[in-house]
């Protein structure tokens, strides 16, 4: 009986997941600035379209999702949404779609891996990490490595 019920503990998950594999970045963040952003690839390898519900970055007070749009010259940001179609890839890239984290309370540093978790609106959750490049940074930071970047391993709070 003791057997079955240590069987039981380990076959349930100790966390939901999803189908999309994501590939996510951000920016280092410089003194005194207490936004960042994510961007990166998001993987639907499921047969369900997924529809991002909410996104948690443990070092931020709010997590948002912002497009970019151009009027008259002028960029500004409004709300956004992540949707990806099923077996297909989505990106977020600078200038474009974003989640926009707020109130970052220690500034992201270059080099780093974090944690945060996406909730997708069928219910599913799932942790997934971000790693961070230069101020400049445009693509995700493996591109840097052979245009002298650091290697990114270290996880940081
Ligand atoms: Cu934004």
């Amino acid at each position: 009986m003791r057997i079955c019920v240590v069987l039981l503990l380990v076959t349930l998950p100790l966390f939901a997941k999803s189908d999309v594999v994501v590939e996510a970045w951000a920016r280092a963040t410089p003194p005194g600035v207490s936004n960042a952003v994510i961007y990166g690839l998001f993987d639907n390898k499921g047969a369900e379209e997924m529809r991002v519900a909410e996104i948690k970055f443990a070092g931020a007070k709010h997590a948002m999702i912002h497009r970019t749009v151009e009027e008259e010259g002028m960029t500004r940001m409004v709300h956004g949404e992540i949707l990806v179609p099923a077996g297909e890839r989505y990106e977020l890239t600078p200038g474009g779609l974003h989640v926009m984290l707020m109130g970052v309370s220690s500034a992201l540093e270059q080099g780093c891996r974090y944690q945060f978790q996406i909730i997708w609106e069928n219910g599913d959750t799932a942790n997934h990490e971000f790693v961070t490049g230069g101020y400049g940074q445009m693509v995700f930071p493996a591109d840097a490595k052979s245009l002298g970047g650091d290697i990114v391993t270290r996880l940081c709070p």
